[in-house]
């Protein structure tokens, strides 16, 4: 019996952790574009995009960006607007090894969102972008990799 409700308790507990994930308005923020690899020696950054009808405070949120030789925290406040964008940069020290994911955790420490690994070391306005904004399958193809549009719409990739 005392397994049973070992096993009830833990199975409320990760229902209670997808409900906090996400409320409110958490998952309705996705990492729209990201340029790990600027040109000149321009800083890197990425941008949010809120997909929802309604403004989603990100007080506390924090985008961690891990590269294969290091990992920067980009802490977040404020809030985004109804279908807007915020762009954020990096600082300028983080230099790109070629291949970096980005991730977004909300103020609770919960993972919104996380891309793709992508590998880009063109050093150029080409960035990774999901087209059309907020498309999100879980899947590498939600990324194109075409013109910089750093706080605003990626367009439809067409
Ligand atoms: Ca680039
Ligand atoms: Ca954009």
């Amino acid at each position: 019996m005392k397994f049973e409700s070992e096993t009830a308790v833990k199975a409320f507990l990760v229902f209670g952790c997808l409900l906090a994930l996400c409320s409110p308005g958490g998952c309705n923020i996705v990492v729209n574009e990201f340029e790990l690899s600027p040109p000149d020696d321009t800083t890197i950054w990425v941008e949010l995009y809120n997909t929802a009808d309604e403004a989603v405070n990100i007080d506390g949120w924090m985008i961690k960006i891990a590269d294969e030789a290091w990992e920067g925290p980009i802490y977040l406040e404020g809030s985004i607007e109804p279908r807007g964008f915020l762009a954020v940069d990096g600082q300028e020290s983080w230099m790109t090894t070629g291949n970096g994911t980005v991730y977004l955790y909300d103020a609770s420490g919960a993972e919104v969102d996380k891309t793709p690994q992508h590998g880009d070391n063109e050093h150029n306005d080409f960035t990774y972008g999901r087209q059309p904004d907020g498309k999100d399958t879980d899947t590498r193809a939600d990324f194109g990799y075409t013109m910089a549009s750093k706080g605003r719409s990626n367009g439809s990739g067409a």
